[in-house]
């Protein structure tokens, strides 16, 4: 059997190479060397995406290499998902959960997902480049306690404090928690814009929505 060693430098290297195959293969090598499947998704994972862009800053990889790389991440992410474990919430919610309009970055997205449902939450998930007005929509069908938004680029970033407006407009703000994530979104921005909370990955966004949901339910005056 390869030592762990091996499996996260394959790992790493079959992202890098865009090759699919190879990275199922090393994610089940994974698995039966027990390693966390959690942390070989994002640490080693998000180690592999960073080196694809470097080099697709350092223009030796253009978008489709980098398409490539995401499905094999993906294809690892298929075999570990059912390995990745989070603690169950006792306070069960139903969340909404998109990538806004504009943006079709949704690994981190999905992994912010995965996570959720695994703690016992009900995620329903837009998708990608979601309309803006999909949000709150389906917030109202479902009577949802939590809205999360993912955003990779700058020039996405804005559409998620438009969102946040339109529930206030609506005169549901206080019925949802906002949280927002992704690349460049940070902390001060979200609360700037009047999110709830930019938990950094998935695994802090289950104890985030934990803490949130909780708080809610404590306010008669959220209920829908
Ligand atoms: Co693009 N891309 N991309 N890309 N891409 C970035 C984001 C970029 C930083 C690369 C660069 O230029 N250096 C740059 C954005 C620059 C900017 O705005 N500042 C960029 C660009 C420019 C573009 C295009 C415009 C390129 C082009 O066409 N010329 C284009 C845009 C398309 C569009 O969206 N309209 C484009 C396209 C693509 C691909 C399709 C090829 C592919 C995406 C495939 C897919 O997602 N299905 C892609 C990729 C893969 C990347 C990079 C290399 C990797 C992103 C990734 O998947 N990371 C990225 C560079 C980078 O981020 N360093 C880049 C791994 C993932 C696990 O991390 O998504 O950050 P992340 O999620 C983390 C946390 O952020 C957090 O949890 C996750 C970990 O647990 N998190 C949340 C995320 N969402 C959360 C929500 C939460 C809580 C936590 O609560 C709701």
């Amino acid at each position: 059997m390869a030592t762990r060693e091996e499996i996260i430098n394959g790992f790493v290297k079959a992202i890098v190479d865009g090759d699919e195959v190879a990275a199922a293969k090393w994610a089940k090598e994974a698995i039966n060397a027990q390693l966390d499947a959690y942390e070989l998704v994002t640490k080693y994972g998000g180690d592999a995406m960073s080196v694809v862009n470097q080099k697709y800053e350092k223009k030796e990889y253009f978008v489709p290499e980098v398409l490539c790389s995401a499905n094999a991440l993906n294809a690892a992410v298929e075999v570990l998902t059912p390995h990745m474990k989070a603690d169950k919430t006792t306070v069960p919610a139903r969340v909404v959960l998109g990538v806004v309009e504009g943006d079709i970055h949704d690994i981190g997205k999905n992994l912010v997902k995965i996570m959720l449902s695994a703690a016992g939450f009900n995620v329903i998930d837009l998708g990608k480049d979601v309309p803006l007005a999909k949000f709150l929509e389906t917030a109202k069908e479902n009577k949802a306690e939590v809205v999360g938004m993912s955003a990779l680029m700058s020039t996405t970033m804005p559409a998620m404090k438009k969102v946040i407006d339109m529930f206030a407009q609506a005169g549901v703000r206080n019925k949802v928690k906002i949280i927002v994530g992704g690349g460049p979104v940070t902390e001060e921005w979200a609360l700037s814009i009047g999110a709830d909370a930019r938990p950094h990955d998935a695994s802090a966004a289950v104890g985030v929505t934990k803490d949130l949901v909780a708080k809610l339910k404590q306010d008669p005056s959220s209920a829908w």
